[in-house]
């Protein structure tokens, strides 16, 4: 409209619009249920902790949850949990909310299938995996997968179990570089000092335990991210003088808190290196700046334990491994 008298709607319009318009990034949902198929009176367990921000300026600090699909998030957390009473589909929604102002929100909704078995198990890749060169063996573990009919079968028929854990770490969809719940991989990592996205499938034995559903073994799988930290890397030396002290029957832990950290895992194993188990959470400290943890067993008199404890995120990921202490318990 060079040359023209400005239309006076053009001109109020040019009035009226702000001079720069800033759009604010919304966070990003992520919801997942487990197991999912899951059979009716199963508990179904639900995490919201791979919700992202796309906005590295802003994080979530709110997961809210709407379990009875009503339109109200009654259940506040990270993590949920609810069984189901009977076969169908359930809608289930997650809500995050970020730290800005005004916050903003994203939803997501997932939906629960409860079916008769036979089931499909589900699988959990775990992590994501932070391993340190100047901490080894490194293993990937795979025992949060849940088959919803375990132990199910037609009359006479062997029980329905997860049979086989197949992994694949390079990437190539081809599973196998390892198996077994708990696999060792540092030989594989050790020697790729990258990234890695790997998978886990899971299958199960459907095929002999419901035969007459003509169905084959069914498989699930599942993605987890692995990082390979160097040893002076910040996720490889957050807590470094973790230390277990033996008494009869159990042991008591105790390591420095972080300023600020949220939460630290705790695990246990009975072999030097791991694999271990989770044992429980400190979710404050103890002590002033003194985490501190309560092993009360009952640990068997004159086995070694081995401990680890885990910085945890609000959002559950686990940020990096201790040190690890052992303790060996005394005969009363
Ligand atoms: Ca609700
Ligand atoms: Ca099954
Ligand atoms: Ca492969």
């Amino acid at each position: 409209n060079v040359g023209r008298p400005q239309d006076p709607v053009e001109a109020a319009w040019a009035i009226i619009m702000p001079r720069r318009t800033v759009v604010e990034i919304p966070p990003v949902a992520v919801a997942s249920a487990t197991p999912n198929p899951g059979v009716a009176g199963q508990t179904i367990n639900f995490f919201g902790g791979a919700s992202y921000h796309p906005n590295p300026a802003r994080t979530i600090v709110k997961w809210e949850w709407d379990l009875d699909h009503n339109g109200t998030f009654e259940t506040v957390g990270v993590t949920a949990s609810r069984s189901f009473p009977a076969v169908g589909n359930y809608p289930v929604t997650l809500r995050v909310t970020d730290d800005g102002n005004p916050a903003l929100t994203d939803t997501e909704t997932i939906t629960v299938v409860i079916s008769l078995p036979p089931v499909a198990p589900t699988a959990e890749a775990g992590g994501p995996y932070n391993f340190c060169t100047n901490r080894t063996p490194w293993f990937l573990d795979g025992r949060g997968s849940v088959n919803p009919d375990e132990g199910r079968s037609e009359p006479g028929r062997p029980p329905d179990t997860i049979i086989e854990y197949s992994w694949d770490l390079d990437g190539n969809g081809i599973f196998g570089e390892v198996t077994g719940p708990t696999p060792n991989v540092t030989a594989f990592f050790a020697v790729r000092p990258d990234p890695y996205l790997i998978q886990l499938k899971v299958t199960d034995n459907t095929a002999a335990s419901y035969p007459s559903s003509q169905l084959p073994n069914l498989s699930d799988t599942d993605t987890a991210q692995v990082f390979v930290r160097n040893g002076t890397d910040p996720a490889c030396s957050c807590v470094t003088n973790l230390v277990a002290r033996p008494k009869p029957g159990k042991a008591d832990l105790t390591w420095t808190w972080r300023a600020g950290a949220f939460s630290y895992n705790v695990y246990r194993g009975t072999v030097s290196g791991g694999p271990y188990v989770k044992i429980g959470t400190a979710t404050a400290p103890g002590l002033p700046g003194t985490g501190v943890f309560a092993d009360m067993g009952p640990l068997t008199a004159s086995v070694t334990y081995y401990y680890v404890v885990r910085e945890v995120a609000i959002n559950n990921d686990e940020l990096c491994q201790s040190n690890q202490a052992s303790a060996t318990p005394p005969a009363r």
